[in-house]
Order: structure tokens, then C-alpha cells, then sequence
């Protein structure tokens, strides 16, 4: 089965000096949610967007947030951001041991809980994971910086990861490829069983086209 394909798009790559035309566009295309990449020079080496920033984002848009957090033990640095109903927050298997007791806290505070697995992680370990989780983010680069190279096995992790879904009757939990989704990526992407797909500097805010345009482009590539 697959739901239908939706775009999140990441807002590290858009223009800061224009945020809310970005945001504007974005929205008039109809992008199902905005990418927010959270990092804390620890977990990954770079530092990205804060609580400020979503804040700020919130203010001038209803769209529902795709929060993706690159911060050790995010159990204990949940309650720094304004997390909120519809949002989706995605947590990286690696950065902490009580990976379980964290989604459950995303539920508490009434998001969808999500896990995101570095290129190197086997998708086995979300095999006791599944009663809790609305998606799982499969990075198709190792996760800290825009602009990096899709790693080569990215497209069979994607497969391998739906038919694990399939096997185990999780028809319904969403693949998210986040990671240099160009338009001829996403369309592998898409055929390999992705639904939800991060749109970045390598086609919603690649300066050759207008976002209007990016974005219809990215949408025919996951019909
Ligand atoms: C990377 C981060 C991503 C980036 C996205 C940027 O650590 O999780 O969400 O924002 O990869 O897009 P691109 O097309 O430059 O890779
Ligand atoms: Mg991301």
C-alpha cells in the first residue's frame, strides 16, 4: 500500500533575510509541513534553528511543524520547544539510550512520535518501536548539514524498510526520506516506498526555480 506522498519542507534552507515569503509560497503550493532541523554541535557537528525560530515560524503559519532533533538525550529537552498537536517530532536512534520512554513522551504532549535513523543504522532496530510510532525518517545523508550527497544504499534501506512495515502489518507508518531528495531522487525514492519527502537545497530552494515551481516539480516526481 502506499499513502499518498507528501512534501515537508526544510526550513534550514530557506532564505532567512525572506523567511515569510518563503513561508508564503510554501504554503500557496501546498506543502503538507515545514522541516525543522534542530541540531546542538553534539549529536551532530553543526548547530541549527532553535526554539526561537519555531516560535517565530508559528506566528505567521497554521502549518503543522516536522521537527527533527539532532540533540542528545532529547527525554530531558523535550519541554524546550513548543511542541504542539499535529506536529510531527522525530528523535534519532542513536542519540539516546531510553529511545521507547521518549517517543511515548512526544504522545504525552499530543504529537505523532517518530524515529530517524543515520545511514548506518539498521532498520531492525524499530522492530519493538512499532505500537509507538506515526513515521520513521530514513536520512539519506549523514545528518548534520544541508547540501551533502545521498549515500548509496539509501534507496534499498527505503525498501527494505516498507516491506519490513508490510511484514509486520504497519501499513500505516510513514517513511520520510530526508536527505538530498533532488526530483529524480525523489522519484526513487517514491518507487522504493517513501511517502513524506524533505524538500531542501536540492529542489524546493534550488535557485534555479521559483518555490512555486520547485515545489510542482517535486509533486509530479511523488505522484
Ligand atoms: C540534515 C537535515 C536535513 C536537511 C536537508 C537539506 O541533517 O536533517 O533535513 O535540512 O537534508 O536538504 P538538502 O537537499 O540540502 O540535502
Ligand atoms: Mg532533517
Amino acid at each position: 500500500m502506499c499513502l499518498p506522498g507528501k512534501i515537508s519542507a526544510s526550513m534550514m534552507c530557506a532564505s532567512l533575510l525572506n523567511l515569510e515569503d518563503d513561508i508564503r509560497q510554501l504554503e500557496k503550493a501546498g506543502v503538507e509541513y515545514l522541516h525543522i532541523d534542530i541540531m546542538d554541535g553534539v549529536f551532530v557537528p553543526n548547530i541549527m534553528l532553535s526554539n526561537s525560530f519555531i516560535r517565530a515560524v508559528r506566528s505567521i503559519t497554521g502549518l503543522p511543524l516536522d521537527i527533527h532533533l539532532m540533540i542528545t538525550q532529547p527525554e530531558n529537552k523535550l519541554e524546550w520547544f513548543d511542541i504542539q498537536e499535529n506536529d510531527i517530532v522525530a528523535i534519532h536512534y542513536e542519540s539516546t539510550s531510553n529511545v521507547e520512554g521518549t517517543l511515548q513522551m512526544i504522545g504525552h504532549l499530543g504529537a505523532h512520535p517518530a524515529v530517524a535513523l543515520s545511514p548506518a543504522t539498521p532498520i531492525e532496530v524499530i522492530s519493538y518501536l512499532l505500537e509507538d510510532l506515526y513515521m520513521v525518517n530514513i536520512m539519506a545523508v549523514n545528518p548534520g548539514f544541508s547540501g551533502r550527497t545521498m549515500v548509496p544504499m539509501t534507496l534499498q534501506k527505503i525498501n527494505d524498510t516498507r516491506d519490513f512495515l508490510n511484514r509486520k502489518g504497519k501499513t500505516d507508518i510513514m517513511i520520510e526520506a530526508d536527505g538530498n531528495v533532488t526530483f529524480e531522487h525523489a522519484m526513487e525514492m517514491r518507487k522504493a516506498g517513501a511517502d513524506m519527502f524533505v524538500g531542501g537545497s536540492s529542489s524546493l530552494f534550488d535557485p534555479r526555480y521559483s518555490i512555486t515551481e520547485a515545489v510542482t516539480r517535486l509533486r509530479n516526481s511523488i505522484l
